[in-house]
């Protein structure tokens, strides 16, 4: 998959795009990653990419020519992209639904938004889509564009060494994770459950399955919803539900 990321901070890419998972992928060309600097693509002495904002106010806003200059030198370059992605506050919020139909594509642009905002005509005329990756402010969208490249890198075959991981990812299903224990069996006083010691495969499913649908319904009640739950997980959300009932009712006598 091809990714072309346009930035005025370069080197804010260096490090995240050499290390782990990603790092590997990249090494290993199941990415094609290019960082453009936007100043490469400015056409004055000072290499200016932003400006003041017409009507006035504070801050300063992303011209639109070399924006849309950077995204012609591209698709000259590197070929037409399915997605030119603006990475503003203003988008719709990126989900691992998002990440999987990015996955699915072969050549994505991610602009990156700086400073106050961009001129409007960049969206107009170079984006196709605009998304943020949350509700809080950042100073901007270098870091979303690395969410976003390492969310779909990930999903991409042969990135991730056990295919299975990807497959059991808790947000694709719908659910969060079980807990999870390693060595020692015993640490500071807190024993390991011993159902996970006790290597009855069935039985370590079910706790977990349990496990997971009890955080989920404490913590995030909001995706259980919309979770595919397979036949065993609908019948011990039933159970659970039904203990947390009875439960509730002991509290009232
Ligand atoms: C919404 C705040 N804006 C109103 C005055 C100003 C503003 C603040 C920060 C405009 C741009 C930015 C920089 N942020 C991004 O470019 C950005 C972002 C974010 O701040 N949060 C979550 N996702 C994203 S994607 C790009």
């Amino acid at each position: 998959m091809k990714f072309d990321i346009v930035t005025i901070f370069p080197r804010m890419f260096e490090g995240p795009t050499r290390e782990g998972i990603l790092g590997r992928a990249i090494e290993r060309h199941l990415v094609d990653l290019r960082v453009h600097d936007l100043r490469d693509f400015t056409d004055d002495r000072h290499r200016t990419v932003d400006d003041v904002a017409y009507g006035g106010g504070p801050g300063m806003v992303l011209k639109p020519a070399p924006l849309f200059r950077a995204v012609e030198a591209i698709r000259e370059e590197r070929g037409v992209p399915e997605a030119v992605i603006l990475t503003s506050p203003q988008g719709r919020t990126f989900t691992q639904a998002e990440a999987e139909r990015l996955s699915r594509l072969g050549h994505v642009v991610l602009l990156c938004g700086r400073y106050e905002g961009v001129d409007e005509r960049v969206r107009e005329l170079v984006a196709t889509e605009e998304l943020s990756i949350g509700d809080y402010v950042l100073t901007g969208g270098e870091l979303p564009a690395l969410v976003v490249l390492d969310a779909v890198v990930r999903l991409l075959p042969g990135v991730v060494g056990d295919e299975q991981s990807v497959e059991q990812d808790s947000f694709r299903r719908g659910l969060l994770d079980h807990p999870q224990f390693t060595r020692p069996a015993e640490f500071r006083g807190l024993a390991v459950p011993g159902v996970l010691l006790s290597g009855h495969h069935a039985e370590v499913r079910r706790w977990r399955k349990r496990q997971a649908l009890e955080r989920t319904i404490d913590r995030r009640p909001d995706l259980l919803a919309a979770a595919q739950l397979d036949e065993e997980e609908r019948a011990i959300l039933r159970e659970v539900q039904a203990q947390r009932k009875e439960e509730s009712d002991d509290a009232c006598d």
